[in-house]
């Protein structure tokens, strides 16, 4: 029997779906998911099957213009994906089409893909009109030579079959590179505080979910057969400890809430999770919150 293997990274700019893309293959929630642009700082491997191919999926931060340090790692982290993977899946918004950022990337893609395959993969076609979606399909294939183009939805799960099935199909055979029953590839205490990360995003306004950083700090197995998790919300100014905290610490108690619920959903246990909030001025240019978060520090060298 051949057996195929492989990664598939998945590009695109913040917010076009990418994470709701590999949870979907993947068949759980590997990635965080916020409304909000930005929301994936590192790169994040999903792993599916599909018959006799292995497909490790690669979330990547969002591409843009970066500004700070961290803007830069994460843009970094994503090319990077981009050029280590066997296929690349470069996700469009079908009601936003051609941007200027979309345009960035069509500029630096030929260098990063090589003669590697590329997939055009147009997502949230549940918001737009099939007009549309042929219009857009063409502008794209006279700026780009894409293998394929696939119309999807991940979140509804339009056309995602399909493109399973293609991207199985072109991985480079070789033996599956994980067990067959791993669907992610990233620490536990890692999925953990992206979890509080994605309930703080959801929960506080403006810039404020960038200027935070959530570490896993202790997990302690119980003999119950629970686990305690103690995590650090990093922010940068006394002012955002109050927010995070909200009054009498409202805000973080939903968060946690939240964030304790999904994990247990995730890991079928009891767990009992402490935050904390630490004024951190200036983490954003520490080396210790960019390995925690999985980025290089250097590469937000500018
Ligand atoms: N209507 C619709 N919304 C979608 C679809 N796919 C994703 N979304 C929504 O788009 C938003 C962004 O989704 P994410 O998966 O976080 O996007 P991302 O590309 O990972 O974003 P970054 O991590 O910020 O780069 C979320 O609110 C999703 O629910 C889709 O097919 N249709
Ligand atoms: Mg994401």
């Amino acid at each position: 029997m051949i057996t195929r293997a492989g990664f598939i990274a998945l590009i695109g700019e913040p917010n076009a779906g990418k994470s709701t893309l590999l949870n979907r293959m993947v068949g759980a929630k590997v990635s965080i998911v916020t409304h909000k642009v930005q929301t994936t700082r590192a790169r994040i491997r999903g792993v599916a099957i599909e018959g006799e191919s292995q497909l490790v999926f690669v979330d990547t931060p969002g591409l843009f213009k970066p500004r700070r340090r961290l803007d830069r790692a994460m843009v970094a982290a994503a090319w990077g994906g981009a050029a280590d993977a066997d296929l690349i899946v470069l996700l469009v918004e079908a009601h936003r089409g051609v941007t200027e950022g979309v345009e960035r990337i069509l500029e630096g893609l030929p260098e990063v893909a090589g003669s590697r395959k590329v997939a055009l993969a147009i997502n949230k076609i549940d918001r737009v009109k099939s007009e549309t979606l042929l219009a857009l399909t063409q502008e794209l294939n006279e700026r780009y030579d894409f293998t394929e183009t696939f119309m999807i939805s991940a979140e509804k799960g339009h056309g995602v079959d399909a493109l399973r099935t293609w991207l199985a199909g072109e991985l480079p055979e070789g033996p599956w590179l994980y067990p067959e029953d791993q669907i992610a590839d990233l620490p536990m205490r890692m999925i953990a505080a992206e979890m509080t990360r994605e309930k703080l995003t959801l929960r506080l306004h403006q810039e404020l979910p960038y200027q935070l950083t959530v570490e896993t700090e202790n997990w302690e197995e119980r003999k119950d057969g629970s686990a305690r998790i103690d995590q650090v919300i990093y922010v940068m100014r006394d002012g955002h400890k109050g927010i995070v905290l909200g009054k009498k610490g409202e805000t973080v108690k939903a968060v946690s809430k939240a964030a304790r619920e999904e994990l247990e959903k995730f890991t079928d246990r009891r767990i009992h999770l402490f935050l904390q909030v630490k004024v951190r001025p200036n983490w954003l240019e520490e080396a210790e919150r960019y390995s925690e978060m999985g980025l290089d520090f250097k590469d937000g060298n500018t």
